[in-house]
């Protein structure tokens, strides 16, 4: 209701009364008008919204006018993974989590039809936070298997919102991962960019704890007393890294739409190596500019627009740090193009990594020892090494191995890493620290002592070795131990 552009419909209607002969174009004209309130603004025609899946967003709406745009949603209960080794049962809006992404502009009257597919096992409804009236659409789209509910709203307000599933239990459907976002662009669109993607973070608790394979159930408990084993964006560990990574080049702009679904912890947004020249605070009308880490509540959102300079892979992370390194909420942006030295000299510190500072930590032992699965073969060594190393070392030795320049060694084709078994073991247990030299680059970093038993070191071992152009070896669990004892 708070249009910020004004009437200019005396102007119109004069030009129509002068044009007489072409009604038709007066009543097109007409739309053009823009209103006080968004109440009064006509809808003349209907279209098929696009839909789409994280991390893109649908195309711009622009200077389009007004419309009677129809939302095509089903739910869907389907397996997914959370990270390598480890299954979930999600339960999507689109098929995704988060759920496929709505864009609409203010005037629009959205007819929303929620379809719950008939091989799911629950009934489920939409709260969209764009819609003013009672559950915000709950109330009127609690639909049940083989079912479809329509609704319809009035967009009055522009912003980015979050909606999500509010069927009780509400917590366990939005831990589930029934969230999404809409956008509703203001009168006229959004000022355009090179780059738009979708990034929206949520929390998990599963019986077992991060990492523990098979499949995993909802944990309640845990929910409730807000003790998550997995944070992540875009549903699971991985879905922004690696191959999946967001891609820029130098010199562009690039605006992310940012959401957090909960269901219980805030997000202390961040980009390391990037500032936020502008961030739409909560995804309202304030814009703050020159942002380091924007805070996103639980069931909130923030749009984040920035250029990108000079060329490197930017982490996108929760800087409620552990969440990033230990429970999965890491994401990255790869940017290529010209270096700009004069912006970036080229040297990374690995301070960025390791706040702690220049000492190698270990990490503490958990008390509780788990059962652990031995591998049976050398294929089943490098399968489960594989999971650890996407959950442990791809942070920064990156999941083709090939680490990041003047920051993280390559693993891949490593001079280092084949010369020596026991040393490389030793890497993995102790950590290290000090001047090296890989394929004869020279790093001079910190490594963390990683806390891993010596069954998981053979394996994420023996996967590295086995992976690109290593020297094939096989470690095993008593060559670990052989060197733990040294
Ligand atoms: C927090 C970042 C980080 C993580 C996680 C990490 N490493 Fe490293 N790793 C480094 C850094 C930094 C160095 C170089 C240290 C130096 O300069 O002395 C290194 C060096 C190495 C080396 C020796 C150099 C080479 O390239 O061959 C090996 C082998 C290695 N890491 C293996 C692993 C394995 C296996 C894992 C997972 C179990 C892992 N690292 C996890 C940061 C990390
Ligand atoms: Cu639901």
């Amino acid at each position: 209701m708070n249009s910020t552009v004004k009437k200019n419909f005396t102007q119109k209607l004069f030009l129509c009364l002068a044009g007489a002969a072409l009604l038709t174009s007066c009543v097109n004209k007409q739309a053009d008008k823009t209103y006080d309130d968004a109440v009064d603004i006509p809808v003349n025609q209907q279209m098929l919204a696009e839909l789409t899946s994280p991390p893109n967003v649908p195309t711009p709406v622009g200077k389009r006018k007004a419309k009677k745009l129809i939302v095509d949603m089903e739910i869907l209960e389907l397996e997914g993974e959370m990270t390598s080794g480890v299954s979930y049962v999600y339960w999507t809006f689109g098929g995704t989590v988060p759920g496929s992404f709505i864009r609409a502009r203010v005037g629009d009257e959205i007819e929303f039809h929620l379809k719950n597919h008939p091989d799911n096992k629950l009934p489920h409804n939409i709260d969209l936070h764009a819609v003013n009236g009672p559950g915000g659409g709950a109330e009127s789209s609690l639909v049940a298997p083989g079912h479809e509910k329509v609704f319809s709203f009035k967009v009055l307000n522009p912003g980015l919102y979050v909606y999500h599933c509010a069927t009780a239990p509400v917590g366990m459907h939005i831990a589930n991962g029934m969230y999404g976002l809409i956008l509703i662009e203001p009168e006229g669109g959004m000022a355009p960019v090179d780059r738009e993607y979708y990034v929206m973070q949520g929390d998990f608790y599963t019986e077992g704890n991060f990492g523990d394979r098979g499949l995993q159930a909802f944990d309640m408990q845990k929910a409730v007393r807000e003790q998550a084993d997995y944070v992540v964006f875009n549903g699971h560990v991985g879905a922004l890294t690696g191959d999946n990574a967001l891609t820029a080049k130098t010199g562009e702009t690039v605006r992310l739409f940012v959401g957090n679904g909960g269901p219980n912890l805030v997000s202390s947004f961040h980009l390391i190596g990037e500032i936020f020249d502008k961030v739409h605070v909560e995804g309202g009308d304030l814009i703050n500019d020159n942002v380091q880490t924007t805070l996103i509540p639980a069931g909130g959102a923030a749009i984040v627009e920035f250029r990108v300079d000079v060329p490197g892979t930017y982490i996108l992370v929760d800087h409620s740090i552990f969440r990033a390194f230990n429970k999965g909420a890491l994401g990255m942006l790869k940017v290529e193009g010209e270096e700009d030295k004069q912006i970036y000299s080229g040297e990374l510190s690995d301070k960025v990594y390791l706040p702690e500072g220049g000492v190698i930590q270990s990490m503490p032992g958990s008390k509780e020892k788990k059962e652990e699965i031995t591998a049976s073969s050398v294929e089943e060594r490098i399968k489960f090494g594989k999971d650890i190393y996407g959950r442990t070392c791809f942070a920064c030795h990156q999941a083709d191995g090939k680490g990041i320049e003047d920051a993280f060694p390559p693993l891949a084709n490593s001079d280092y890493l084949n010369a020596d078994v026991d040393r490389a073991i030793d890497v993995v247990l102790h950590g290290l620290t000090g001047e090296i030299t890989v394929n004869g680059k020279t790093y001079n970093s910190v490594m963390t002592a990683q806390n891993l038993s010596d069954e998981e070191v053979a394996n994420v071992l023996t996967y590295v070795y086995n992976s690109w152009g290593n020297s094939k070896k096989e470690v095993t669990p008593e060559m670990v131990k052989a060197v733990r004892n040294k």
